[in-house]
């Protein structure tokens, strides 16, 4: 039995609202669905498991007949849903109202219930979120049934707010497919995992996102072979956000530090998404302009901690009796980390006071 597991989708959010791009990202969230959804279909994936948040708040009708009729293009794929915290069922949620494609199995209430998919021999295990919290550890009762199958428990949070549990919910089942945290991560080798979002949809989202894949195999029905199962994540998103470091020296200008960049963003790929981080020492008399830098890509954040490259001992000579030649003789001997940068912050002070 082959699966696919995804969660955190979002369909509908807008990620860096007011960059030149957030209106493409929109419209790249559902289309990186639709490409898994055609993934499955050209694996003849048995079974795609939605582990919550499909949707970044609550879906609209019309949304819901266009995943309908994505699912209905996978007939022979079992699909199955739980809301998140994001898209909750309300009393009057439009989940409730689509009539789904006998294919897609969704969990239509608060509390813990049992989907038996007969073809695969597999028990899905899960609820809906009917609300936008949920404190109490709604997942420590939900136990395997003992019964002959596959058990996947279905479950999205972890956090103090949204549904508290750690691995020990994972005891007895083959699988454990997990939504809310974004960043994929897997938590007991090939039996419990954040798929993490789909796409990313912040700037803290960095690196790859994407899928996982998962085979399983073994069990009563197939001759008694003891139960195996494999995972692996598959990166699926179109775009990524990546820090770009950029450490310059005393000899960098405006232009060489925006060739350098542009470079930079060049090799690593126009279509990602820029978290621009400047170090290193600059000439003291050099301040870099941000806005240029903005315009060479998609670039959402630049920190600059450049400091000014200040020549200690020519200085100190220079002014000598100063209060500035005092100021760094009494850093004299302190080589720490954190003495060097109120060393450089308080000589920039003092040299730079219109700053
Ligand atoms: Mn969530």
């Amino acid at each position: 039995m082959r699966f696919i597991h995804i969660a955190d989708v979002h369909l509908g959010a807008v990620p860096d609202s007011g960059c030149p791009w957030s209106a493409s990202r929109e419209k790249e969230i559902w289309e990186t669905f639709q490409k898994v959804v055609g993934l499955v279909k050209k694996e003849k994936i048995d079974l795609l498991l939605i582990a919550g948040d499909l949707f970044h708040r609550q879906p609209l009708l019309r949304q819901l007949r266009e995943i309908n009729y994505l699912f209905s293009e996978i007939p022979e794929t079992q699909v199955v849903w739980m809301a998140g915290n994001h898209d909750y069922m309300k009393e009057d949620s439009a989940y409730r109202k689509i009539q789904w494609g006998e294919n897609v199995h969704g969990f239509f209430s608060g509390q813990p219930e049992i989907l038996y998919l007969s073809r695969l021999h597999t028990w899905v295990y899960g609820l809906s979120y009917e609300q936008r919290e949920i404190t109490e550890r709604l997942y420590d009762s939900i136990r395997p049934n003992g019964k002959p199958g596959y058990h996947i428990l279905l479950a999205h949070g972890g956090d103090e707010k949204h549904i508290p549990f750690g691995k020990e919910i994972a005891g007895g089942f083959t699988y454990v497919a997990l939504g809310h945290i974004h960043k994929p991560q897997v938590i007991i080798p090939d039996r419990m995992a954040y798929a993490g979002s789909l796409e990313p949809l912040e700037k803290n989202d960095v690196g790859p996102r994407g899928l996982i894949y998962g085979q399983i195999t073994g069990g009563e029905w197939a001759g008694g072979v003891s139960v195996k199962i494999q995972t692996g994540f598959v990166p699926i998103a179109s775009r990524a956000y990546l820090p770009l470091e950029i450490t310059i020296h005393s000899a960098t200008t405006q232009l060489g530090l925006e060739q350098k960049i542009g470079e930079a963003i060049e090799q690593k790929g126009r279509k990602n998404i820029y978290l621009i981080h400047l170090k290193g020492f600059r000439n003291p008399d050099m301040e870099f302009e941000k806005e240029p830098l903005y315009r060479l890509g998609n670039v959402v954040e630049i920190k600059d901690d450049t400091r000014p490259c200040y020549d200690l001992d020519k200085l100190k000579k220079q002014q000598e009796g100063t209060l500035i030649g005092e100021y760094i003789r009494s850093f004299d001997g302190k080589e720490g980390a954190v003495e060097q940068k109120a060393l450089y912050y308080g000589l920039q002070a003092l040299m730079e006071p219109e700053l």
